[in-house]
């Protein structure tokens, strides 16, 4: 794997595993960390091998968030004009191919923010998820006062946000901030496998479905459905679509062509 200072990369078979790896502070998110994150996903993303991508930490921590200790000497220019947190982190919202967060420990601030910009959390029974920037006299600022309410709601979020408690790992499953807890020993052993059955679906078509879903947030009903309906006309484009229906028809397993 590529000789990265902040993280480590690996791939298992079709998934290509990122783990935040910065043990000495938590896996706090500083500039170096998510330099070197972006890369990764860039090249994850352009390996035709890869078809599914899964973020995680360690046992402690996924992230405790943005590094505080690097923040703290910044002046209102310099966050200005180096449009501080933009570059780098938005890379994991943007990527096309899905990718899984596995969060064991702390995912707080910016971890928990970086969490949310994955496809779907997976979390270990230990989990702790909270956006505790109010403490330090800031705000969230990689879109947690954004999506937050978006996975849990107002009411939740806005308790989140202005209080800064954390949330353990039943509370977050049970407010749908999580999909599934698992225990932490299982934990990469379940996001592996969840991550080798998506990458092991067609390739577009899991695209469009990540976009398709994604677009719920960002328009009105009607228009979302009007996306959906086209994209979902567009996948008869596919080779991989008509291969799976007739493979389904002759009660065979489906050969991907664009995996
Ligand atoms: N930044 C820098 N260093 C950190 C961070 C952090 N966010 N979190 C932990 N560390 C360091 C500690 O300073 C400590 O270092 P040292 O050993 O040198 O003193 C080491 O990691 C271990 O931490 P603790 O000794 O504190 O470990 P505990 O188990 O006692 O406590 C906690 C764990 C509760 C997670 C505690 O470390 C904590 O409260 N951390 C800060 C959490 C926080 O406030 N996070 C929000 C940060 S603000 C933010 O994320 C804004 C996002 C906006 C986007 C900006 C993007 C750049």
């Amino acid at each position: 794997t590529a000789a990265y200072e902040n993280i480590q990369t690996e791939t298992r078979g079709r998934v290509g595993i990122i783990r935040l790896n910065r043990p000495k502070a938590l896996n706090a998110l500083c500039a170096d960390l998510v330099r070197e994150l972006g890369q990764a996903l860039d090249a994850f993303e352009a390996d035709p091998g890869i078809g599914c991508m899964v973020l995680t930490g360690s046992d402690k921590a996924f992230a405790a968030g943005a590094d505080i200790k690097e923040m703290k000497e910044k002046t209102y220019q310099d966050v200005f004009l180096q449009d501080f947190i933009t570059v780098g982190w938005e890379k994991v919202s943007q990527v096309r191919k899905p990718i899984v967060a596995a969060v064991a420990g702390y995912a707080l601030g910016g971890g928990c923010e970086m969490a949310m910009m994955c496809d779907f959390i997976i979390a270990a029974d230990n989990a702790k998820f909270g956006q505790p920037e109010i403490t330090l006299g800031t705000i969230p600022g990689a879109g947690g006062t954004q999506r937050l309410p978006r996975f849990v709601g107002k009411s939740k979020a806005m308790d989140m946000v202005l209080t800064g408690r954390m949330m353990d790992a039943a509370e977050a499953e049970r407010c749908g901030l999580v999909s599934r807890v698992v225990p932490l020993a299982q934990l990469m052993d379940d996001a592996i496998a969840t991550a080798e059955k998506i990458a092991g679906m067609s390739l577009p078509a899991t695209m469009v479905a990540k976009e398709a879903v994604n677009r719920a947030f960002e328009t009105t009903l009607s228009e979302g459905v009007r996306f959906e309906r086209r994209t979902f006309h567009a996948t008869f484009a596919f080779d991989d679509r008509a291969e799976g229906m007739a493979a389904f028809a002759e009660k065979r397993k489906a050969g991907w062509k664009h995996r």
